[in-house]
């Protein structure tokens, strides 16, 4: 099968090549399937492009958008799917972050419920065995948990992290028949993994969350910003609408 990774990026120089090289190391070791990387980069200040140019020279599969702009995370995600079903015909995409708060050995265990069968597989914090930094401030750790909880009991979700940036998704049957298109997708920033997940579940994705440990970012500043927080209560608040209108 043909799996694309996408990494989105914005001024991730102290973490993309290591994370490349990484992620190459762990492809290797899953011949059964073909894997590519798309960098979506939104026209970073610092090296972060010219050290994908070079891992180019090393490695054949690994290809870059350059977005004119900083448009957000949703709108990055949005172009590159779109980009990996139509150009590759990827049978799996797997959302990957580009700050190496991913470990690339975990998607050896993506991978592995994907050949089970699943459509959906969720690197999920808030499961037994999932972690968060412990380096990360109370408010940080408030945030992201009691956020992803907020969204399973409003949206009555059965799954516990609904914001998790590590996702493998099936693409026949389910991506290409979502609403990757900006106009359609309800944020462009981090709140479209939510309106995505209710999307895949609508569509009766078989899920699984697997137990990862989510790491410090290394190097490099965070994105995530107050209006990521605004912009998940309107995703959940839209979707709660729809959901009680039965849309
Ligand atoms: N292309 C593109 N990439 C982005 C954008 N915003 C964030 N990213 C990248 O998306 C990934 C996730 O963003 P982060 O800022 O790490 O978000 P986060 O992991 O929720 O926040 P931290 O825990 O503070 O790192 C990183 O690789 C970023 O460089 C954007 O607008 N465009
Ligand atoms: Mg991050």
């Amino acid at each position: 099968m043909k799996i694309t990774v996408i990494i989105p990026t914005y001024n991730e120089a102290g973490a993309i090549g290591g994370l490349i090289y990484n992620l190459e190391k762990v492809f290797k070791e899953i011949p059964s399937h073909d894997f590519n990387i798309l960098v979506v980069d939104a026209d970073s200040k610092d090296q972060t492009p010219d050290i994908v140019n070079e891992a180019q020279k090393k490695y054949k599969n690994i290809e870059i958008l350059a977005e004119p702009i900083k448009r957000g995370l949703g709108a990055a995600y949005i172009y590159g799917m779109k980009h990996a079903i139509s150009k590759f015909n990827s049978d799996a995409i797997i959302e990957f972050d580009g700050d190496f708060q991913h470990n690339p050995e975990d998607v050896k265990r993506l991978i592995c419920e994907f050949d089970n069968g699943f459509d959906y597989v969720i690197g999920s914090r808030y499961v037994r065995g999932g972690t968060i930094p412990e380096e990360w401030s109370g408010r940080q750790k408030f945030l992201s948990k009691y956020g992803s909880w907020f969204i399973m009991k409003t949206l009555n979700l059965p799954t516990h992290d609904n914001t998790s940036g590590l996702r493998l998704s099936r693409v026949a049957g389910f991506y290409d028949k979502l609403p990757l298109d900006e106009n359609k997708i309800l944020s462009l920033y981090h709140a479209y993994k939510i309106h995505l997940l209710c999307e895949m579940l609508k569509l009766g994705a078989k899920t699984k969350e697997i137990p990862i440990k989510f790491l410090e970012r290394r190097g490099g500043d965070s994105k995530s910003t107050v209006r990521d927080i605004f912009e998940s209560l309107k995703v959940v608040s839209i979707l709660k609408v729809r959901d009680f209108l039965g849309k």
